[in-house]
């Protein structure tokens, strides 16, 4: 297969390339990637040599360019490519409503043209909305999303599926809880707690971190991906999510315990607007269709990214000494950090 990669240079992007080139030796990997403050080519250093992988640098939105790509013949395209951080759609929504939601109008737009044979959309289980103490997220939950990242996330999904139901274009959409591991930009929770314990700063908890969040691990989630593309049903949407829920609070604990740090590192910090106060996947119809499971159990992932993060200081502290102070001390300094 010829398989078209969008925001392969970001965290779950890039960890699903090498997911894919290591399953699929014979796959040819094309990644767009437009390369913004989260796409990081470092990522991709150890398969920038194969000869089934090629690299473009450029936007979803760019219809002309993405027309370019499909002429190479392309079998599938995976629209990874977003902005994905809640903190930043609250400071400037204008960037997500661009590329998660125009930037995947043309993408669909252009696989229509092409008569493209399959479509995965990337999405994540924030466009349900929070949950309450009990119950999970089905595929047939309404969708009820609450912050500028999720309400774009969810206008993609509405148009892929509509793009589905109205022109036949083989679309199908993944919904994930959060992702944790290698490679994860250091503006998202675990990777923030990991990067400033390692240099013992304090990590900011949001509210009264009673907020649950449900983690999976990255390499689970593009196992779940890769499946979706070859044995998924058109039109569908997967739930993908390990049953790993947590507080914030003591997710942080849980961290602070590997890395033998004291508590009182911890500060709490004014709460995000609009914090979803819990999401839960219930993965039921990926396991039941499609024989997923998850591999890594929290206790389990937490070492294993705790460990790269502490084998990878070069890698982050790069990111953490640019542009992204200043994105740090815009979201934070107020807040006393
Ligand atoms: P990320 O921010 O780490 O990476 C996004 C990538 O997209 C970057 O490499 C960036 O350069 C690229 N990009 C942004 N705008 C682009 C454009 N206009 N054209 C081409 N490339 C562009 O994000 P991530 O955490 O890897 O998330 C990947 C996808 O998974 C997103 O669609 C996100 O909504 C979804 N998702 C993420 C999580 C999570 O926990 N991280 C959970 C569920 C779903
Ligand atoms: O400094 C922080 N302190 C804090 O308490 C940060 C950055 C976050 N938090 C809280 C907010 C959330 O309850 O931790 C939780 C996780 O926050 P994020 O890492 O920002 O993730 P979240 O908002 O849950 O969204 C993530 O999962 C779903 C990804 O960023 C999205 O792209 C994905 O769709």
């Amino acid at each position: 297969m010829k398989i078209l990669v969008t925001g392969g240079a970001g965290f779950i992007g890039s960890n699903f390339i090498h997911y894919l080139l290591d399953r699929h030796p014979d796959y040819d990997v094309v990644n767009l990637d437009k390369l913004t403050y989260a796409g990081n080519l470092e990522n991709l250093q150890s398969v920038s040599g194969n000869s089934h992988y090629s690299f473009i640098k450029g936007d979803i939105a760019d219809a002309d360019l993405v027309r370019g790509i499909m002429d190479r013949g392309m079998d599938a395209i995976i629209n990874f490519a977003a902005e994905s951080h809640v903190d930043r759609s609250i400071l400037e929504p204008a960037s997500f409503i661009r590329t998660n939601v125009l930037g995947t109008q043309v993408l669909l737009d252009v696989a229509r043209e092409r008569h493209l044979p399959r479509f995965v959309q990337i999405s994540t289980d924030e466009v349900y909305g929070s949950l309450g103490p009990t119950g999970r997220f089905t595929e047939d939950t309404c969708l009820c999303p609450n912050s500028p990242y999720s309400a774009s996330k969810a206008s993609a999904d509405m148009i892929a599926l509509a793009y589905h139901r109205t022109f036949d274009l083989p679309v199908l959409v993944t919904r994930t809880s959060n992702n944790y591991g290698p490679y994860q930009f250091p503006e998202k929770l675990l990777p923030l707690v990991i990067t400033n314990l390692m240099e013992d700063r304090q990590v900011p908890l949001y509210g009264d971190g009673m907020n649950v969040r449900d983690w999976i691990f990255v390499k689970d989630n593009a196992e779940a991906i890769d499946l979706v593309l070859h044995k998924g049903k058109e039109g569908e949407v997967y739930n993908i999510g390990a049953g790993c829920e947590s507080t914030n609070l003591s997710l942080i604990q849980g961290v602070l315990d590997v890395m033998k740090k004291p508590d009182s590192l911890i500060t709490y910090v004014k709460d995000r607007p609009g914090h979803d106060r819990r999401y839960a996947i219930d993965p039921s119809k990926i396991r039941n269709i499609l024989g997923w499971s998850p591999r890594t159990m929290l206790q389990d992932g937490l070492r294993k990214t705790i460990d790269w993060y502490t084998k990878n200081t070069d890698w982050w502290k790069r990111i953490k000494s640019g542009e992204y102070l200043k994105y740090y001390e815009k979201n934070y300094t107020p807040k006393g950090l």
